[in-house]
């Protein structure tokens, strides 16, 4: 069996990573159009890399949760039968990589590399990025983050698995960015069966033919062993 999964910030959320839209979201704290833009960067990237840098130091403190560890178990057990699990995350965590997922595709970029503007190198970076110059260029670093108004990564290889997945899953998105929050249409026209894990209904949860609501910890699991186990 293919099984597409979609993650979002709540699959993170009992890791201590802050959620996005949640009452104590960071997008309530900080407004996105004045962080999470280029032309925010542009304008003052010094506040946006210090908005990066304390994500990074809170993300360094972080530990995988159960939902993390269940999906690598997925991965592992379905790889074991032939089938696949392809692991798609809006999330800019390795929450599920230290959990034992492989090929992890991070459409919204990893808040562990950064990117130089001018070269465009990419290279792994778990400290403060103020002020970091690029090896090859001398340019300034930037979070290797996908912005509002910026082209998700690997959207061929997304669209090319969900045409081959069985089963399309998504766990813990609220469903109101795009493109990822338009999958689960792609996966209907595809004729794919779709189903939501969350901890109340997503902006578009009345798109999924299985709704599942409760935290992410208990609920991923328990929909493991059952799509494990044939039920
Ligand atoms: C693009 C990286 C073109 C940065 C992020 C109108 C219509 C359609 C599109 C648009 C439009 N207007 C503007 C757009 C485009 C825009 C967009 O969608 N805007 C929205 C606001 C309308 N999109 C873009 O700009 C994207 N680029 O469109 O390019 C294109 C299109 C197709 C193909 C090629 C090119 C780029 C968007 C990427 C922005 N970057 N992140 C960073 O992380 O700092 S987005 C940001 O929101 C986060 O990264 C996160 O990934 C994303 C989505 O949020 P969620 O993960 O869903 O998190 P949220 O808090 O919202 O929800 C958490 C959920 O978990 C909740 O439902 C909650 O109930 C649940 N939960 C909480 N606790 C738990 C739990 N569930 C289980 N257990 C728990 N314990
Ligand atoms: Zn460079």
């Amino acid at each position: 069996m293919n099984i597409f999964v979609l993650t979002g910030a709540g699959v993170s959320a009992e890791s201590g990573l802050g959620t996005f839209r949640d009452t104590s979201g960071l997008w309530t704290r900080f407004d996105p159009a004045k962080l999470a833009t280029p032309e925010a960067f542009k304008r003052d990237p010094a506040q946006v890399n210090a908005f990066y840098d304390a994500r990074r130091a809170n993300l360094r403190g972080a530990q995988p949760n159960a939902a993390h560890f269940a999906l690598a178990d997925l991965q592992r057990r379905l790889a074991e039968t032939g089938g696949r699990l392809f692991l798609c995350t809006q999330n800019i965590d390795d929450l599920h990589e230290r959990a034992g997922a492989q090929h992890v595709v991070h459409m919204h970029g990893e808040l562990f590399k950064a990117r130089c503007p001018g070269c465009e190198a990419v290279v792994d970076w778990r400290d403060d990025l103020s002020g970091a110059r690029c090896a090859d260029c001398g340019g300034g670093l930037r979070p290797h983050v996908v912005w509002f108004g910026e082209t998700p990564l690997e959207m061929d290889a997304i669209y090319d698995a969900l045409e081959e997945a069985d089963l399309f899953v998504a766990i813990g998105t609220s469903g109101s960015v795009y493109p990822a929050a338009g999958f689960v249409s792609e996966a209907r026209r595809a004729g794919i069966r779709t189903c939501e894990i969350n901890l109340d209904p997503s902006d578009n949860a009345r798109a999924f033919d299985e709704r599942r609501y409760g935290v992410a910890s208990e609920m991923v699991p328990a929909w493991v062993e059952d799509v494990l186990g044939g039920r």
